[in-house]
């Protein structure tokens, strides 16, 4: 069962590993929100962001990664990048839009999805080693 624990800790994870894979993800930006507000995509991901702007000229700054694009009113501009750092990382506008600019932020998640199932997988391997370890008959008791 210890092994069985281990091998599940540290094998790469199948279901992860299989979604790495090109995500295209399209944000628009109106004054002062972005939609959607959050991405979560999976590390090592090629991520494309098309950041269409609504109204007025907006950008979209990637804290820790240090990737900027800009996109003119009524325009769509791109930004290709792979997804090789796990965590959340705030994005935001880089272009003075107005009043509410500094509260124009989203989120990027990159890999919680994995920890979510890891977590959830550990639950249920508890719970299993839980019911073996109580079975009638287990004579090791
Ligand atoms: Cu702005």
């Amino acid at each position: 069962m210890g092994l069985v624990v281990l091998a599940f800790a540290f094998v790469p994870f199948p279901i992860a590993s299989a979604a790495t894979t090109d995500r295209h993800v399209r944000i628009e930006a109106s004054s002062f929100q972005y939609t959607p507000e959050a991405i979560t995509v999976n590390p090592g991901d090629h991520v494309t962001i098309d950041l269409a702007a609504t109204d007025v000229v907006h950008g979209l700054y990637i804290d820790g990664y240090e990737l900027n694009v800009t996109a003119d009113p009524g325009q769509t501009a791109s930004l290709s990048f792979v997804a090789d750092r796990s965590g959340t990382f705030r994005f935001r506008c880089s272009v003075t839009c107005g009043a509410l600019h500094p509260f124009m932020i989203g989120k990027l998640n990159v890999g919680s999805n994995e920890l979510l199932w890891r977590g959830l997988g550990f639950a249920m391997l508890a719970a299993v080693a839980g019911v073996w370890l109580v079975r009638p008959g287990n004579k090791r008791l």
